[in-house]
């Protein structure tokens, strides 16, 4: 892959109300994109992540999914205001066996959405060891949501939705949100809210590096990459 480290062109201004978004969902096979992500989905077995990263991106749900082995790989196109974004989306499994792969996309990673599933107390409990694992190796400007999936299931729920929001602000996260992969509830909002808020951080980069001169020893959000646009998709295998 190549990218360009080209000046931007004329900075649009940071969108500051929900109205200053101008979405647009884009074909899986769009073939070109300005700014590229990386986004990894941590959390337990079984919570639903690839339920969820699947229902989100393809908007199917099947009902005895296959467990992960190491990670998939997905890939989401939307425009948000001028750009268009590619959402590049690692399901990770959450076997003990695995963490050493999962830690070296962490590194690589803008957003990672933590998730547990409200009728598992414990993947509630356990998302305070995949935070740490995530902050130990993740940058520092790594963008974090937290989601608590398997909202249909409310008759069996165990973990409150005011113990997700309150986790949330505790721990400074970007986001919270409850899903259902089986009911599609907010399931591609995640997808969504993230392009939004990467495309923020990233305007907000620019607009520094247009006011100051480019600001000694600041990098690029790691993960944004201003892409010189290909004549093709890219591949959907990961390297
Ligand atoms: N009721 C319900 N079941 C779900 C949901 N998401 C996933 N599941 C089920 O939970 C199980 C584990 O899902 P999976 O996506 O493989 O979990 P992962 O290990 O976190 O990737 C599967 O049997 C799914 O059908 C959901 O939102 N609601
Ligand atoms: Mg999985």
């Amino acid at each position: 892959m190549t990218t360009k480290e080209s000046k931007p062109e004329a900075a649009a201004e940071t969108p500051k109300k929900e109205e200053d978004y101008k979405i647009e969902l884009l074909p899986e096979d769009y073939p070109q994109y300005d700014l590229s992500f990386k986004l990894i989905f941590i959390g337990d077995s079984s919570v639903g992540k690839s339920c969820l990263t699947t229902k989100a991106v393809k908007n199917n749900f099947e009902e005895y999914y296959q467990a992960t082995v190491g990670f998939e790989f997905l890939t989401f196109n939307m425009k948000v205001n001028d750009k268009v974004i590619k959402l590049q989306i690692w399901d990770t499994c959450g076997q003990e066996i695995y963490k050493s792969l999962i830690s070296n996309f962490y590194r690589n990673s803008s957003l990672a959405v933590l998730v547990y599933a409200i009728d598992n107390k414990e993947s509630f409990t356990h998302v305070e060891n995949w935070l740490n694992d995530l902050k130990s190796q993740a940058n520092d400007d790594v963008r974090i949501f937290l989601v608590g999936n398997k909202a249909d299931l409310e008759e069996d729920r165990k973990v409150t939705k005011e113990e997700g929001e309150k986790y949330k602000l505790d721990q400074h996260l970007d986001l919270f949100m409850e899903t259902s992969a089986k009911t599609g509830q907010n399931a591609r909002n995640v997808l969504v809210e993230a392009a939004k808020i990467l495309y923020n951080d990233y305007l907000k980069f620019d607009e520094n590096a247009n006011n100051k001169n480019d600001i000694p020893g600041k990098q690029k959000p790691k993960g944004t990459e201003l892409i010189a646009k290909p004549k093709k998709a890219q591949g959907k295998k990961c390297c």
